[in-house]
């Protein structure tokens, strides 16, 4: 297994190095071709998985135009160097809910039309007609999973649910007071990042190419949220959330629901962990981290 690695002395590389011993990296970016042609060279892979993005919704709106170049035409760049080096990669396009965006129906399904709301779901709209045209324009093995919220311990901190358990833990332990957030009434199909890497791998072991929506068929709010996650320390959430304007967008997706029938039809791909047991995993894991900080005597992030 090859991981792409952009830029100079890139302070993620620790991290991924430590969570996944035994990747082997290839330096490359998603706005230079070149770069992307010498690591397939490189690493003569079977397969690509593409997750490279500005994947943050709120921080598309501030830079769109660079939003477009990685998460749109970066898709784009990776399927053109597939073709010159080796047209026989079979590609994985990380597709997304936020393509739905102002839903046209519910549940959304693989035949639901899109309506994004922020550039980074009009990207996301690109990278994904592109990877359907490519399959039906060279024959590529091209899949494009459009995948639901999907959530873990290891989730960034700028996403509500990890921004919501990590201050859940500080609160319990003293180290924060409040927590402030945007819109609390929009709703998710909340899933474990998990579950959601094994249906990428399974789109990729098929016959045949095709894309497929990947969701637990659940919505929950914001506050739904909030309100077990802090209910799970034996906090209750209204004591201790505030909201503020600042981590509103200047355009919101109200609900998103997902209806994988066809993923469990033909890949045979379930979900394995419930919402509940979702939001109390990644409290506990942030709980844990802020208490061992703490006996080291390091406030944690
Ligand atoms: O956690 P979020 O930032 O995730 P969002 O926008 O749904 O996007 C995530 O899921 C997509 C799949 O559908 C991915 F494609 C995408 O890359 C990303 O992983 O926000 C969830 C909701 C939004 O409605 C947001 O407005 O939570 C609301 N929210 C309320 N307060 C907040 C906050 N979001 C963040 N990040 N921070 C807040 O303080």
């Amino acid at each position: 297994m090859h991981g792409l690695v952009r830029g100079q002395n890139n302070p993620r590389l620790a991290m991924v190095e430590r969570l996944c011993p035994g990747i082997e990296f290839a330096e490359g970016d998603l706005l230079d071709q070149s770069s992307l042609i010498a690591a397939l060279e490189t690493c003569q892979p079977d397969e690509v998985y593409n997750l490279g993005a500005i994947s943050f919704v709120g921080l598309s709106f501030k830079q769109a135009s660079l939003t477009g170049e990685i998460t749109g035409l970066g898709v784009v760049r990776m399927l053109d160097a597939i073709r010159t080096v080796n047209s026989g990669i079979r590609f994985y396009q990380a597709s997304s809910s936020e393509m739905f965006g102002k839903v046209r129906e519910t549940p959304q399904t693989e035949s639901t039309p899109f309506h994004p709301r922020s550039p980074y779901g009009v990207a996301k709209v690109y990278g994904h007609y592109i990877t359907v045209n490519y399959r039906e324009s060279y024959g590529m093995y091209a899949c494009s999973g459009i995948l639901f919220n999907h959530e873990s311990e290891r989730r960034g901190l700028e996403f509500v649910t990890r921004k919501i358990t990590n201050a859940v833990a500080k609160i319990k332990l003293g180290l924060q007071r409040e927590l402030s957030l945007g819109t609390m009434t929009s709703q998710r199909d909340w899933g474990f990042a998990g579950d959601y890497v094994r249906a990428m791998h399974l789109m990729l072991q098929q016959d045949a190419p095709d894309d497929y929506v990947i969701a637990t068929g659940e919505t929950h709010s914001v506050e739904e949220f909030c309100a077990l996650a802090f209910a799970h320390v034996g906090l209750d959430w209204h004591d201790h959330v505030v909201t503020d304007a600042k981590f509103m967008r200047p355009a919101e997706v109200d609900l998103l629901i997902g209806d994988a029938g066809k993923a469990r039809e033909r890949l045979g791909w379930t979900t394995t962990v419930t919402f509940p047991e979702l939001v109390a995993r990644m409290v506990e894991s942030d709980l844990a981290a802020h208490r061992a900080a703490l006996s080291q005597g390091v406030a944690g992030g």
